[in-house]
């Protein structure tokens, strides 16, 4: 029977030594809830790296069988690949430059022969396990090659690929020494998605310019086949953020912490650790803000998650010192007995408080310098039970193209984001709600199952389409 196959750098559960044991952990992240009741259907798959290097033959068999028991495949990877193609090229060289920040790409050829190397590795994997009639969706910038790869040994597999964070100008992009070879890769798909219309025009853009292959409507003509490239703005799983906001746990968790913190007004700001994410803009503006309105001390605190990320990469290194540094000087500056302007938090922390801030919160603060799409401003606005509540959200986050109801800013305009949140902290509550009523509407129903169940009916589409142009 044909089977789906998904096909990411991660598997949905992450590989854990506990007392001496290996354990399987599941992860919480939106593309695992998305897929969830897909991949554990019938005889479905989802492959990927399990989250830890296991070297041991043995250990690797182990791990094999009680994965298939669950319908996943592992991919194991080396410490020097691990170091090279994910830590090196994939997270060193094409996430700066697909997030508009070339300065900080590096250029290796080393990086990218593992690069090449290990997408071979993942297309060996898959080949082990797929059969000409399965359909295969490949997900996000690790794995760029594998489409063609893929395309190779099965001809007429059906093949997806979605690319979760930005598509960068051609400007930009040809920048990347690689750019041909990359293109090319992606081009074995037969749907190629993006979050948005401004991502998929700009692909198309290098595609013409650099390996000569216009397009008509998201059509590309490679030459002996044709493919499609749209645009899927990812939707979160919504009634879950809903029912957890209205749990008693989180009500609990919200009460508490409201008393903690001796404070009028709330702003929240959740990011993994990323300059990508504007964390020190971010501060600064909040800085400023405290300066230029000072009738708001001791009346509000910008409560600020920092979840722990690419810890082994030196720029992260670097901003973490620098975010360290930028909140203890505005926390000395402002702080009083009774009072800290910023509650720092360097941690991931469960579901449950997540919920909890996001409902305590009289402001979410996103501003992104560049995201793909940007899921926490979403589920902010599905955790506001009673509607009250402001999103200041940046313009270059993939998600402002659907909830234009939010306070909309451009990150690098620091008196913008300082008056945005004057306007947000005094903002009368029937007009948030207004707002608010609005972006839960949308995001109710564009959620993650309409996303999931969009990608694979317009692949169907396609395949569909490419046989009637093959007979006319
Ligand atoms: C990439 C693209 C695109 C955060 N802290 C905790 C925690 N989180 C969860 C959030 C949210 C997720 O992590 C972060 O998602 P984002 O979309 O904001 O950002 P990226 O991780 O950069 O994701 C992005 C996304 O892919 C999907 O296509 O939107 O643009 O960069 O779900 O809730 N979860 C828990 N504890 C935490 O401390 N449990």
């Amino acid at each position: 029977m044909a089977k789906l196959i998904i096909v990411s750098n991660r598997l949905p559960v992450k590989l854990q030594e506990k007392e001496g044991r290996l354990d399987f952990k599941p992860s919480e992240g939106g593309l695992a809830t998305g897929l969830g009741s897909i991949y554990k259907k019938k005889n479905n798959l989802w492959i990927g790296w399990p989250g830890m290097v296991v070297e041991e033959t043995d250990q690797q068999e182990d791990i094999v069988e009680n994965l298939h028991g669950q319908n996943m495949h592992p991919v194991f990877l080396t410490e020097k690949e691990i170091k090279e193609f994910y830590e090196g090229f994939s997270n060193e060289t094409l996430w700066p430059t697909f997030h508009y920040f070339s300065q900080y790409a590096i250029y290796e050829q080393q990086l990218w022969e593992t690069y090449v190397e290990v997408n071979q590795k993942y297309c060996d994997e898959v080949m082990k396990v797929a059969e000409p009639d399965d359909t295969i969706w490949v997900h996000d910038y690790q794995l760029l090659l594998l489409p063609s790869m893929l395309r190779e040994k099965l001809p007429d597999t059906t093949i997806g690929f979605f690319q979760h964070i930005p598509f960068p100008s051609y400007e930009v992009f040809r920048l990347l020494p690689w750019r041909k070879e990359l293109l090319e890769g992606m081009l074995g798909s037969d749907l190629i998605g993006f979050h948005t219309y401004d991502d998929m025009r700009h692909f198309l853009s290098s595609v013409n310019r650099l390996v000569g292959h216009g397009s008509t409507h998201g059509w590309i003509n490679t030459g002996n086949r044709s493919l499609l490239v749209d645009s899927f703005p990812m939707g979160i799983d919504y009634e879950k953020y809903e029912q957890t906001a209205d749990s008693e746990e989180v009500k609990k968790r919200e009460k508490m912490y409201r008393n903690n913190l001796h404070s009028k007004k709330i702003i929240l700001s959740i990011d993994r650790l990323d300059y990508s994410k504007g964390i020190p803009q971010r501060l600064q503006a909040f800085e400023l803000f405290l300066k230029r309105y000072p009738e708001f001390h001791e009346k509000v605190t910008l409560v600020m998650l920092v979840v722990p990320s690419r810890d082994a990469v030196e720029k992260y290194k670097e901003l973490k010192e620098e975010v360290d540094e930028l909140v203890g000087r505005i926390n000395g500056e402002y702080s009083h007995m009774n009072w800290n302007p910023i509650q720092y938090f360097y941690r991931s922390y469960p579901l449950e408080t997540l919920s909890a801030f996001y409902r305590m919160a009289d402001v979410a603060l996103v501003t992104p310098m560049r995201d793909g799409m940007n899921l926490v401003c979403k589920e902010y606005v599905a955790s506001k039970l009673d509607q009250t509540g402001v999103l200041i959200l940046s313009e270059m986050a993939g998600a402002s193209k659907e909830l234009s109801e939010a306070l909309l800013i451009n990150p690098n305009d620091i008196n913008q984001l300082v008056e945005t949140l004057h306007t947000a902290l005094t903002m009368p509550e029937d007009m948030q709600k207004q707002h608010m009523q609005h972006m839960q509407d949308s995001l109710r129903r564009y959620n993650i199952h309409h996303w999931v169940s969009m990608f694979m009916d317009r692949l169907s589409y396609v395949k569909i389409k490419q046989l009637s142009m093959a007979t006319t």
